[in-house]
């Protein structure tokens, strides 16, 4: 802060605030970059003009830190290094595989990178960015379609068939042993888990994680079978025991889910802390439990022969505008 403006009013105003003690955090909220604390100030704070006295007395107050959003003008000026100053005074890049990238990125000179090690910002780079990402990360409206086992098979499945194999390149490096090696925090035969690119990796309340199959035969939940009981079942376990022993996170406290349509076309498992909104990959139509989806296979084990659960379900969804398959299901009529 520049101290050349400060007005006396605004120097008395921030001694004053020297003055709080905290107690405790009343309130994370990490998805809204906000955090509520409880603590206390003393009893002169209320008095306008008095310098903080060294009161016995003390007042509980509750304090909401609140990130604001990011201002739209600095779009030409984001790094450092910028004509005319960048926004942020210091980037540094967390992981990159393909064509992703994320860093943090601090604000000010004075920001401590030690205190604030996942920085004031993250960002996330695509490029070369297709049309496929232009298009999925535009302000778009949705439609809620009915996807019945004859419109996948006639419609999705030829869509998914189709979609171009570097689309998942991201995946086979990191499943080939080539990015992100470092992050793995658990590796066998049939699947890996490691941290999201959504995650700043060091925010518990906000854990993200990603458990990858290795199987690139299954590339959606219509593709899950019986069979794969024991994987999903493997995956549930094991993520359960990575979250405890590395974050201490109890049992229950893990939401995992799968999309439905997901972005990318080979099976993962979404892995998130229990608490935290992940936002639209969260909503109903969207997510589908890990344990119902297993629950459901479990159901169709007693079944025997025939098309199994995800050949024989219809599968509800929200589509944005910009997706591929966006026209095609809007022009069929499901009763
Ligand atoms: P999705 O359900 O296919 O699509 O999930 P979504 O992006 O609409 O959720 C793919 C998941 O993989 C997302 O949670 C992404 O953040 C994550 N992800 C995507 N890429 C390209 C990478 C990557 O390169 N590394 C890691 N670790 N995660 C990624």
């Amino acid at each position: 802060m520049n101290k050349a403006i400060v007005s006396d009013e605004d120097r008395l105003f921030e001694l004053k605030l020297q003055g709080f003690v905290f107690e405790r955090i009343l309130l994370e909220e990490p998805e809204k970059c906000r955090l509520t604390i409880l603590g206390s100030f003393p009893d002169s704070f209320l008095d306008p003009s008095s310098q903080p006295q060294p009161d016995t007395k003390t007042l509980p107050a509750i304090l909401r830190i609140e990130k604001t959003a990011v201002p739209i003008d600095i779009s030409g000026q984001i790094f450092p290094g910028s004509p005319g100053g960048g926004f942020l005074s210091y980037t540094k890049c967390m992981e990159h595989t393909d064509i992703y990238m994320w860093l943090a990125g601090w604000i000010s000179e004075t920001s401590s990178r030690e205190k604030q090690p996942q920085g004031d910002v993250k960002i996330n780079i695509i490029c070369p960015a297709t049309e496929v990402h232009i298009r999925k990360y535009s302000q778009q409206n949705s439609i809620i379609v009915r996807e019945t086992p004859e419109i996948y098979r006639q419609i999705v499945e030829p869509f998914i068939s189709d979609s171009p194999p570097e689309r998942t390149q991201w995946v086979v490096e990191i499943l080939q042993g080539l990015k992100e090696q470092s992050k793995i925090l658990f590796s066998a035969p049939e699947f890996i888990i490691l941290p999201d690119m959504k995650w700043d990796l060091h925010t518990v309340s906000s854990l993200y994680l990603i458990a990858i199959v290795r199987d690139e035969s299954i590339r959606s939940i219509r593709d899950l079978r019986v069979k794969h009981i024991p994987l999903l079942q493997s995956i549930r376990r094991t993520a359960s025991l990575i979250a405890h022993d590395r974050w201490d996170i109890p049992r229950g406290g893990l939401r995992m889910y799968i999309h439905y349509q997901p972005s990318y076309y080979h099976f993962h498992v979404h892995i998130v802390n229990a608490n935290y909104d992940a936002g639209l990959g969260m909503r109903v139509g969207q997510a589908h439990l890990l344990d119902d989806v297993i629950s459901l296979l479990q159901l169709d084990e007693e079944r025997s022969g025939g098309p199994e659960i995800f050949e024989r379900r219809t599968l509800t969804y929200g589509l944005g505008e910009q997706h591929g398959l966006y026209a095609a299901l809007k022009a069929v009529e499901v009763e």
